[in-house]
């Protein structure tokens, strides 16, 4: 990895990944790739390019790729589940048409693409403790259905074209640099908001129902060392299953309990979001990953809890 596009580089993960890489790879170019009025603004802004990158057009994607000599792609651009189940038309464009454009460039321009798969590409009739690597993939959500779409679609431009695609199944991402939206598991993050501001945290998603969480430095790491990782040794390629912890509203609920005893929860569920969580696993078994390409976690949930709430008072108190 040299010279890098990473598309959705302000969203969730984008923000943080740009600065990651861009620390890791200083004699490349991390080109931060945006859509108006997502733009990058501080810190990404300042510390590198950035260029307007809309999935759906596949002009602008090659024109960056071939200015900057870009080696590798991330693509970050997608609705999260949620919103996806009210907007699944934009999401089938963004998440499908987007990938396939982004596929095209890469297969001409020979560069690696990184595309995050998800928990949300399971469905309620896959195993939902120890979820295998390899089982049943029946999503009932448009979120699911491309996330599918995606594993398969990367793995035939790998074995049709050559086009070196990896990828993993992220759980739900915990951060306090930049929020997510329309997720399912946004509800892990947003507990830790409300309980830094003292204020009663209204729980989405009901007790009981547990899945896969990572907080964001695993991501990283795991987004950066997949791409990095020695293709003899792959089995697999899209996507991996990665874990970490797993826990249930009273599970994060207890665990700030112990650094912020005030905190308040009651619950009031969505029941779009219900539908979806039920659907999920409960956790997922990533010794493929473990055993292909040495993915090992670092945060649990009570050292992930400590940080959060110390990085969170510092930005909102
Ligand atoms: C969502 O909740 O939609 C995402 C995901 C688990 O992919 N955070």
């Amino acid at each position: 990895m040299k010279n890098v596009l990473v598309i959705g580089s302000t969203g969730q993960i984008g923000s943080e990944l740009t600065m990651k890489l861009r620390s890791l790879y200083k004699e490349g170019q991390i080109v931060a790739g945006y859509i108006p009025g997502a733009e990058p603004k501080g810190i990404l802004l300042e510390s590198g390019p950035s260029e307007i990158v809309n999935v759906t057009n596949g002009g602008q994607i090659k024109e960056v790729v071939a200015k900057y000599k870009i080696d590798t792609i991330y693509n970050l651009a997608a609705l999260l589940s949620a919103t996806a189940e009210k907007k699944p038309l934009l999401a089938w464009d963004i998440q499908m048409n987007g990938l396939i454009n982004i596929l095209e460039v890469a297969r001409e321009y020979g560069c690696a693409v990184f595309t995050p798969s998800s928990i949300g590409s399971f469905g309620p009739n896959t195993p939902h403790d120890d979820t295998p690597q390899d089982t049943i993939q029946r999503p009932t959500s448009m979120y699911g259905v491309t996330k599918v779409a995606t594993e398969l679609l990367s793995d035939y431009y790998f074995h049709k074209y050559g086009v070196d695609t990896r990828s993993v199944r992220f759980p739900g991402l915990i951060s306090y640099t930049t929020l997510p939206g329309g997720g399912t598991t946004d509800y892990a993050v947003e507990i830790y908001y409300a309980a830094v501001k003292g204020e009663e945290f209204v729980c989405p998603i009901a007790k009981g129902t547990y899945m896969d969480m990572m907080y964001m430095p695993d991501a990283l790491k795991a987004a950066v060392d997949i791409m990095e990782a020695d293709p003899t040794r792959l089995v697999h390629r899209n996507s991996f299953n990665i874990a970490s912890m797993s826990f249930d509203p009273e599970g994060v609920y207890e665990a700030i309990k112990k650094e912020i005893p005030g905190v308040r929860m009651r619950y009031q569920v969505d029941p779009v979001r219900q539908a979806i969580a039920d659907s999920w696993p409960n956790r997922m078994d990533d010794t493929c990953a473990r055993n292909e390409w040495d993915w090992m976690p670092h945060y649990d949930l009570d050292s992930m809890t400590r940080d959060m709430i110390e990085h969170l008072r510092e930005k909102l108190l």
